[in-house]
C-alpha cells in the first residue's frame, strides 16, 4: 500500500477560521499508533467550537478538526498489536491517554490529564490520513458500513454514555434537549434500544418529524411553546416531569430550565457546552425534590466498545446526510443556524494527491 506525502485537508489557519482545503503533509504513526485512511467523518458541533475557540481549553492552530472518522488502517507503529493493516478504524475525540494515571486506571480515561483529543490538541479527522492512539482507536467490524457508523464514534459514544449516566431503568422516561441534532437524534436510538421512552425538545417541523419517527413520544418545540416547562411535564407519566433530562443544546436557556421539569429524585446530565454558559437550580427545590445534577464526556474505551456494539447489532438507526470533504465550511453554516436535522457526515476524497507525472 502506497502512502502519499501529501493529501487534502480541512485546515483551520486563525480562530474564527472558516477552514481552508488544502494540501498538507501526512502525518506518521509513532510506534504505539496507527495510520487511518478516513474514508468517512462526521461533523460535530464541537468541530464548530474549535474553529471559534469559544471554549476556555486552549485549540491548537493550524488544526486540522474532526473527531468521528471512519477508515482503514493503512500504517501502524511497532508496538500496536490490537489493529492490522486493513482492518476498519474509527477515531475518536479521546485521540489517546496516559493509561497510568488514577483516572486511566479507573477507566475514565477521559479525566485523564494528559489526554490528547483528536481535532483539537491533536490534527483530527478533517483530512484523508489521519493519526490516532491504538489503545484508543475503535476496531470496527468490517461488515459495518463507515458513513453511517461515523457518527457513533463521538455522538453515539457520549449520549450513551450520557444515558447510564443518568441512572434510568428500562421504562422510565427522558427527555431529550436538543433531540433534533447529531448527538439528539442518536441519543433517541440509543434510549429506545436501551428500553426507555423519550420526550423530544427542539425546534421546527423537520425536526419534529425525525424525533417522532426516531421513536419519540412527544415533541415540544422550545421556538413556538409558551411554557416549555409546562409541556414537558404534560407530556410524563402522571404530569411529574421527566426520570431525567440529557442537555444537548447549544444555548443556556435550557440549563436554567431543567430542573423545573425533572421528576423528584430524577438527574439532570449536562452533556452540550454553550460557551460561557452556567447550570442554575434554585437550592430550595433541588435539595426538597433530591434532584441530581451532573455532567457527562464522551466514554471510556469500553463505553465506545458498548456504542458501536449497538450499532452493528443494527439497533441505532439514525439519519445522517453526506456531503464531500470540500463542504466543510456550508456544513459550518447550516450548523450555526441549527438546521442540520440528525448529522452531515463528510465524505473524504479516496485518490491521493499525484506529487509525479
Ligand atoms: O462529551 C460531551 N459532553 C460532548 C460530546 C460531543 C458533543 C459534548 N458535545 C457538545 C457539542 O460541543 C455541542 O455543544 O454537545 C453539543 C451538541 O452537539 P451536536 O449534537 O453536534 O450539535 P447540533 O447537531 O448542532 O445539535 C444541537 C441542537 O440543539 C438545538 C438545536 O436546534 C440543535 O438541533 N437547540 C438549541 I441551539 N437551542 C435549543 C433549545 N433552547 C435547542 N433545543 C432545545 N431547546
Ligand atoms: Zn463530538
Amino acid at each position: 500500500m502506497t502512502i502519499p506525502e501529501m493529501q487534502w485537508a480541512q485546515v483551520v489557519e486563525q480562530k474564527g477560521g472558516p477552514p481552508v482545503y488544502k494540501q498538507i503533509p501526512v502525518g506518521k504513526p509513532g510506534p504505539d499508533e496507527i495510520l487511518v485512511k478516513i474514508r468517512y467523518t462526521g461533523v460535530c458541533h464541537t468541530d464548530l467550537h474549535a474553529m471559534k475557540g469559544d471554549w476556555p481549553l486552549p485549540v491548537k492552530l493550524p488544526l486540522v478538526g474532526g473527531h468521528e472518522g471512519a477508515g482503514v488502517v493503512v500504517a501502524k507503529g511497532d508496538l500496536v498489536t490490537g489493529f492490522e493493516i486493513g482492518d476498519h478504524a474509527g477515531i475518536k475525540w479521546l485521540n489517546g491517554s496516559c493509561l497510568s494515571c488514577e483516572f486511566c486506571k479507573q477507566a475514565d480515561e477521559p479525566l485523564c490529564p494528559h489526554a490528547s483529543l483528536s481535532g483539537y490538541t491533536v490534527d483530527g479527522t478533517f483530512q484523508q490520513y489521519a493519526v490516532a492512539k491504538a489503545s484508543h482507536a475503535s476496531n470496527l467490524p468490517k461488515e459495518v458500513p463507515l458513513d453511517a457508523v461515523a457518527p457513533i464514534l463521538c455522538a453515539g459514544i457520549t449520549v450513551y454514555k450520557g444515558l447510564k449516566e443518568s441512572g434510568v431503568r428500562p421504562g422510565q422516561t427522558v427527555a431529550i434537549v436538543g433531540a433534533g441534532g447529531g448527538l439528539g437524534s442518536l441519543a433517541l436510538q440509543y434510549a429506545k434500544a436501551m428500553g426507555l421512552r423519550t420526550i423530544s425538545i427542539d425546534g421546527g417541523d423537520e425536526k419534529k418529524a425525525m424525533c417522532e419517527k426516531l421513536g419519540s413520544e412527544a415533541y415540544i418545540d422550545f421556538k413556538t411553546s409558551n411554557d416549555v416547562v409546562a409541556d414537558v411535564k404534560a407530556a410524563t407519566p402522571e404530569g411529574l416531569g421527566a426520570h431525567a433530562v440529557i442537555l444537548l443544546a447549544v444555548a443556556e436557556k435550557p440549563f436554567q430550565q431543567a430542573t423545573e421539569y425533572v421528576r423528584s429524585r430524577g438527574t439532570v446530565v449536562a452533556i452540550g457546552m454553550p460557551a460561557g454558559a452556567y447550570l442554575r437550580s434554585p437550592v430550595f427545590n433541588t435539595v426538597v425534590r433530591m434532584i441530581n445534577i451532573k455532567g457527562s464526556y464522551v466514554g471510556n474505551r469500553q463505553d465506545g466498545v458498548e456504542a458501536v456494539d449497538f450499532f452493528a447489532r443494527g439497533l441505532i438507526n439514525a439519519p445522517f446526510k453526506t456531503a464531500p470533504l470540500e463542504e466543510l465550511p456550508r456544513i459550518f453554516e447550516l450548523m450555526e443556524q441549527g438546521q442540520i436535522a440528525g448529522r452531515y457526515v463528510l465524505e473524504v476524497p479516496h485518490l491521493p494527491i499525484r506529487t509525479e507525472y
